[in-house]
């Protein structure tokens, strides 16, 4: 079975998609998500010039085979923009083995090893109230799980959270008229929007709101918190000793982790579970973060970690430690990336939770998928392959626009991790 054509699909129902759709010479297509949140030209570019014309006549069975050629021929090593590239076509390759072999991709990696999958999704509001309201709203919609984002008295607009009463990170029903009204950090705009911050002022007010919270929906509901790479070192331990209270599921992303060292001094301090990852792209950025068990779930999305060949490898060194999956799974993580990774969650064995922002209904109408969301579990389906349909009329109704995430700058004018 030979790879006879490679597309390059932009779309930009509710927010920009990259997806890559390969077509062999037995007719059977394959999907592939490579969307980088503020950086897609960089990955069409990638895709088109410097993999497409590569792909054409190899063997679409050789899995394995292609992602070592695309890794290693490339010379320069790792990198968001090549590994969302590669695992556009690593999980388009699987999607073509899965339907060839007439079953589910979950089935081509293990089987089932549990019945559903458990999902978090994304609580937040400007104040107490609307963050309550916003707990509740996840409930009602089945969610089991929930990460708390809140505002911080005297920031004018922080991660995760939509000044407006809006409730950011889902609407109430993903095919719901208001789903424009859906969280999207990444703006549409000529140049990146400018956010403020104050760690110190963040500090003192967290703790609070997980008491409230607590408070409000007691001791069993798992609450996560998403620090966004804020925090130094010290700062992230003061804050996971302050939460330890509260009983976190996790706190991610603590401090930022290019230097995988800095999280032995946050372990020293506190036994709040640690997430890390959703910013990596190779199993060398986890080394030392999984070999001395500094974190607790590993954050990557299938999307921007090579797919789901080199995402499985870094979950099963992640297993020898008894650390879990934690897949990253925003709205910039494509129908097509959030089914890929319903695929991998259901095989492994260490499985901890799944990310889940359901898509707008825009999105929906682009990208067709067979994955279901019932009482907080999310499950892939069974039909053959990822389960995914991009219908291209309807991603030829959204062109793309350029759109960047924001970026922090201190009260000094300082530029600060958002
Ligand atoms: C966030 C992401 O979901 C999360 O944990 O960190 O929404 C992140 O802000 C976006 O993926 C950036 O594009
Ligand atoms: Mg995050």
């Amino acid at each position: 079975m030979r790879i006879e054509q490679a597309e390059v699909i932009v779309t930009s129902p509710d927010r920009n998609f990259i997806t890559l759709k390969l077509t062999t010479d037995t007719g059977i297509t394959g999907l592939g998500d490579g969307t980088l949140n503020g950086r897609e030209p960089a990955v069409v570019s990638y895709l088109k010039d410097s993999v497409a014309p590569l792909l054409i006549g190899r063997d679409a069975h050789q899995i394995e085979d292609t992602w070592q050629f695309l890794y290693r021929s490339a010379y320069w090593r790792r990198g968001p923009v090549t590994m969302a590239a590669i695992s556009a076509v690593d999980v388009a390759l699987w999607d073509i083995k899965a339907k060839a072999a007439g079953m589910p991709l979950y089935q081509l990696l293990g089987g089932a090893s549990r019945t559903g999958i458990l999902a978090y999704g994304h609580g937040s509001g400007a104040s107490t109230e609307e963050l309550f309201d916003s707990i509740r709203m996840h409930q009602e919609m089945g969610f089991q799980a929930i990460r708390v984002q809140s505002g911080v008295p005297g920031l004018r607009a922080i991660y995760g959270v939509t000044p407006s009463k809006t409730d950011a990170g889902v609407v109430t029903d993903p095919g719901s008229p208001d789903a424009d009204q859906h969280y999207e950090p990444a703006q549409r705009a000529a140049r990146p929007p400018e956010e403020d911050w104050d760690t110190r002022a963040y500090l003192r007010h967290l703790p609070g709101v997980f008491e409230a919270v607590r408070n409000e929906f007691g001791p069993d509901l798992p609450l996560l918190h998403d620090g966004h790479h804020r925090m130094t070192p010290i700062q992230a331990a003061k804050l996971g000793k302050a939460l330890e209270p509260y009983d976190l599921f996790w706190l991610e992303d603590c401090t930022p982790a290019e230097n995988q060292e800095a999280l032995r001094l946050v372990r020293q301090h506190t036994t709040t579970p640690l997430a890390i990852g959703e910013v990596f792209n190779s199993v060398w950025d986890y080394r030392q973060l999984i070999s001395e068990q500094l974190i607790d779930y590993v954050r990557s999305s299938v999307t921007h970690t090579g797919g789901i060949s080199h995402l499985r490898k870094i979950l099963d060194f992640a297993a020898q430690y008894q650390i879990k999956s934690g897949i990253h799974g925003p709205t910039d993580i494509s129908p097509v990336g959030m089914a890929a990774a319903l695929h991998l969650d259901l095989a492994i064995h260490n499985f901890g939770i799944q990310e889940y922002m359901p898509h707008g209904q825009r999105t929906n109408s682009v990208f067709q998928q067979s994955y279901s969301f019932i009482e907080g579990y999310l499950h892939p389906g069974e039909r053959p392959g990822l389960g995914v349909d991009l219908d291209v009329d309807a991603a030829g109704r959204y062109p793309y626009e350029t759109a960047y995430l924001p970026f922090n700058r201190l009260k000094d004018g300082t530029v600060h991790d958002w």
